[in-house]
């Protein structure tokens, strides 16, 4: 397979943007390969610059469930465009899309729309503090929540592909109130809040972790931090950006049955394009401006292109079976992956919870950031390579998810395990 547009495209752009890219995995540092750039995408297939054909299960890391372009999407932004793209002004889309948050996910009352993953976690952040008076608040290691100063600590995903332990520019008083934890674990929970729960405003929680490769919570993980935060009247934040609407149409909370008190959603609400929400309890929605005096805002906030594309992909999520069928595909998919590795002799731990799954190139069982990080990532990059060589996009991080839509087909699923059985066989 040849790369050399891709190449030329990379040494143009290392010019102009800083790493030749516009966010650091892609430069697809941690697997010792030059990135590829993309033309065109539909279905699960993508096509380089270069004209190789791939299938994708990166899916613009979450968001494309339905696969790229979708035709119900593109109908819906067409009819959209000459309306207008972009009003800064409140609009009956907008009115919908909440009143369709509300009725899928069990923990939203009320939900303001933002830009982008990183602006709800944020903003999440600051409402749970506003709301309480109290500044400190617990993470997990390995958890990401964006790349907002107070958020950026012991963060997942970019920074552990890249091995950027802390980053330089997020001052020690932006991160003085951020208390890491393990994941998975509630004793440290427990005694941080006996310790100092009458300072602390919130808990925020990937409920399956989406940015250390995929590690689902352990049984009683979730309903312990729900008791907690009730018992110290900390507020609850599930960070849904990658869960929501994958897993399931109410995200984790619903699969898992336990229920936040604020839910941060991403991407998928708006079908990729840029858009994310945060909602929850009216009771602390309201302390946001202009109700109350926790201030924020947004000029793209509801933007309607994002929104009626969002509603074409729900309309779709709704529809009976869809989540069955994404399930039997997950399942189609990772277990054709860890067979193939066992046959291979590779040691690896397999995770999946319906769509997004991981297989993590260590023999520890993974439960947290610590076995997570046990992980090696010399193999893994190895196999992405070649993996990329068979025309099969992974993400290029072992600490990332795999995703499978439901334009995959399972002819592409049974191509991507024979490849991954020479792929491993071949380590
Ligand atoms: N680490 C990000 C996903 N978890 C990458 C996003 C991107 O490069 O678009």
């Amino acid at each position: 397979m040849q790369h050399t547009e891709s190449e030329r495209l990379f040494a143009e752009a290392e010019l102009t943007c800083p790493g030749g890219v516009n966010s650091p995995v892609r430069a697809f540092k941690a697997v010792g390969a030059p990135p590829v750039f993309y033309d065109r995408a539909k279905g699960s297939h993508v096509w380089d610059v270069d004209g190789n054909e791939y299938v994708d299960f990166v899916a613009s890391w979450g968001p494309m469930i339905l696969g790229h372009a979708p035709d119900v999407v593109l109908d819906a932004v067409r009819e959209q465009l000459p309306k207008g793209t972009s009003y800064g002004a409140p609009t009956p889309i907008e009115v919908r899309m909440a009143e369709t948050l509300r009725d899928v996910v069990p923990s939203i009352e009320s939900v303001r729309m933002v830009s982008s993953g990183t602006e709800a976690t944020m903003s999440a952040i600051r409402l749970a503090r506003g709301y309480t008076g109290r500044e400190k608040f617990i993470k997990f290691e390995g958890n990401y929540h964006g790349h907002s100063d107070a958020l950026l600590v012991a963060a997942g995903s970019g920074l552990v592909t890249l091995g950027i332990p802390s980053t330089p520019g997020v001052t020690k008083g932006a991160a003085a109130d951020t208390i890491v934890l393990p994941y998975n674990d509630l004793g440290p929970v427990a005694d941080a809040l006996d310790r100092e729960g009458e300072e602390v405003a919130a808990i925020i929680v990937e409920p399956v972790a989406g940015n250390m490769g995929v590690v689902p919570p352990k049984p009683g993980f979730l309903e312990g931090l729900r008791k907690l935060a009730t018992e110290f009247g900390v507020v609850l934040v599930f960070d849904e950006v990658i869960t929501g609407f994958r897993v399931s149409l109410g995200g984790a909370q619903e699969l898992y049955g336990v229920t936040p008190d604020l839910t941060t959603l991403g991407k998928i609400i708006g079908a990729g394009f840029p858009v994310g929400a945060f909602g929850g309890k009216r009771e602390i929605m309201e302390r946001l401006a202009p109700c109350g005096p926790v201030y924020q805002a947004g000029t793209l906030s509801g933007n309607p292109i994002a929104m009626v594309a969002g509603l074409a992909l729900i309309e779709q999520l709704k529809q009976p079976g869809a989540y069955r069928e994404l399930e039997r595909r997950g399942q189609r998919l990772a277990s054709g992956l860890c067979k193939a590795a066992e046959a291979a002799g590779v040691p690896t731990f397999c995770t999946r919870v319906g769509s997004m799954m991981t297989m993590f190139f260590t023999d520890a069982e993974v439960v947290d950031w610590k076995t997570a990080s046990t992980s090696d990532t010399e193999r893994y990059a190895a196999y992405f390579r070649s993996m990329l060589g068979s025309g099969f996009l992974l993400a290029p991080s072992q600490f990332e998810a795999t995703f499978v839509g439901l334009a995959h087909g399972e002819d592409d699923i049974d191509a991507a395990v024979e490849a991954a059985e020479r792929a491993l066989k071949a380590l």
